[in-house]
């Protein structure tokens, strides 16, 4: 056994089509702890499997984790309790970041829907994959986490808002184009939360009862239980639609507890829209509380279900929102509010239950390899993010504390109209800096200035840090090979045809 991998460990269990589920189920659930005797003895531990009839999903080190990712709309980094904010309630994810790694330096690399997800399930940048705007469609070839990890014996499943199809937002999604997802119960897109339809195996459409994130949650639950004693590991994505507008429409007794008069607003929204940003700062609050119960409740059926301790669970959101702050709403622009998202792995048979901040900058298209790095998988060479798996397990940071965000193409909600514009930026451990196509536009010391209130570019006492971080945009473009062109030079390449407000139009 000496010498072999998980993968290869798995692949002779395959290959021998051999089963003993008894000591399978027992053998996923061993900590890794409890199987140093037998690294001691890789023989007798060989004897035993041989003996059985059968080899455990167990290399010498540990069995392969289950993984289940979560992914909530536009959930901000700030608005969690443990982060700080004064008004939300987030119980279940407070006691979840307590016990988890968290990444305070997450953030979204350009932020909005369609451009992170196909990040996500692809490990690419968006201008490789392509889906630098909403609404483009994912090439059904493209090599995802569900194909590689499918391969690598997992079952594979996703539920909830997909997003990266472009064939109109309602529509079917044939398998050819689920990207390696076996179990499906998937909408492209909706924000009607309270009568939310979706696809499963057939072109049929279906409800989901009531408020849609808590039904896919149950779906969730249903799978976890359902795949807890099977002989294969699993990677699962929930996929939820809120806390995204509409922000009222979250369940009554959710949206009772959040008084519009009572909430405590960021200093960045301007007076004249407080009124406004309190009602929906509410009704955000309220979303983000039943997503909060929904998050505990999965969590709680994994433990139930005996699995939690060697499964990993990353919990994120695709972009944040500027919900009144900078005067402003949703996403797509440099700010805080709007590029940073939260990310909390968890994985306790690997880091224990010790909760961790982790510095080091992790972009979208990170997530996939570190992943697939703690799955001991193999990293495919299309994949452009880094593997992160050696830092979360205690080595060193890998990362250079610098994230690169994009705009490639302002559309939709902040069109060119609405004063949208092309931009490169990078986020620092401590600074953003922001350049559009006329040149440097935004500068914020974060540490000094953590609502970014003032614009330090142009100001002659910064002139050096500008210089530094100009350079440091500069080597991030270079290293991507991020040429920084006009909109219209990669709507051409990808050929998309665009609506007078520069957005790919699509069918509700
Ligand atoms: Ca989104």
């Amino acid at each position: 056994m000496r010498g072999l991998s998980s993968y290869e460990v798995a692949s002779i269990y395959e290959s021998q089509g051999k089963k003993n589920a008894t000591l399978r189920a027992t053998a996923k659930h061993i900590r890794v702890d409890s199987m140093k005797p037998f690294q001691a003895f890789p023989h007798l531990f060989c004897a035993l499997c041989a003996l059985c009839g059968s080899f455990p999903a167990i290399a010498g080190e540990s069995s392969r984790p289950n993984v289940l990712i979560i992914i909530a709309d536009q959930w901000r980094a700030k608005n969690f309790g443990y982060a700080g904010d004064p008004n939300v309630k987030t119980p279940h994810l407070d006691a979840f970041e307590r016990e988890s790694a968290r990444f305070v330096n997450a953030v979204s690399n350009i932020p909005v829907c369609t451009p992170t997800r196909a990040s996500i399930l692809t490990g690419q940048r968006a201008l490789t994959h392509g889906l630098f705007m909403n609404d483009a469609p994912l090439a059904p070839e493209a090599v995802t986490i569900a194909k590689v990890l499918g391969k690598a014996g997992y079952d594979t499943g996703y539920i909830g808002k997909w997003h990266v199809d472009g064939h109109g937002r309602s529509s079917f999604i044939p398998p050819e184009r689920r990207q390696g997802f076996d179990y499906w119960k998937v909408l492209e897109c909706t924000h009607d939360y309270n009568h939310s339809f979706y696809f499963a195996d057939g072109p049929e459409k279906q409800q989901w009862e009531g408020y849609d994130a808590v039904a896919q949650t149950r779906d969730a639950q249903d799978y976890v239980r359902g795949h807890a004693k099977g002989n294969k590991p699993f990677v699962l994505f929930l996929a939820w639609g809120p806390p995204h507008d509409p922000y009222q429409t979250a369940p009554s007794k959710y949206r009772d507890m959040y008084d519009p008069a009572k909430l405590v607003l960021p200093p960045n929204v301007p007076a004249s829209i407080a009124a406004q940003v309190r009602s929906r700062m509410a009704g955000y609050d309220a979303h983000c509380t039943a997503l909060d119960q929904c998050f505990g409740d999965l969590r709680q059926t994994c433990k139930d279900a005996g699995i939690e301790e060697n499964t990993v669970i990353a919990f994120t959101a695709d972009h944040g929102d500027l919900l009144g702050s900078h005067g402003a709403y949703n996403k797509q622009q440099p700010f805080d509010e709007s590029v940073c998202v939260p990310l909390l792995m968890h994985w306790p048979a690997k880091w224990g239950r010790t909760g961790r901040h982790l510095m080091g900058t992790i972009n979208t298209e990170d997530l996939m390899p570190t992943i697939l790095g703690l799955c001991d998988v193999r990293i495919p060479p299309s994949v452009q993010g880094v593997n992160l798996a050696a830092y979360l397990a205690g080595g060193k940071d890998p990362t250079d504390s610098a994230s690169l965000i994009l705009c490639p193409a302002p559309f939709g909600q902040w069109n060119r109209l609405l004063g949208g514009r092309e931009y490169r930026a990078v986020r620092t451990n401590r600074y953003t800096y922001a350049r559009d196509l006329k040149g440097p536009w935004l500068l914020f010391d974060n540490e000094r200035d953590p609502y970014q209130m003032e614009n330090l570019i142009g100001q002659a006492e910064h002139a050096a840090l500008q210089v530094r971080l100009n350079e440091t945009l500069d080597r991030k473009l270079k290293e991507t090979d991020d040429k920084f062109l006009p909109s219209k030079s990669y709507v051409e390449k990808w050929g998309y045809v665009l609506d007078r407000t520069g957005t790919i139009p699509y069918a509700n």
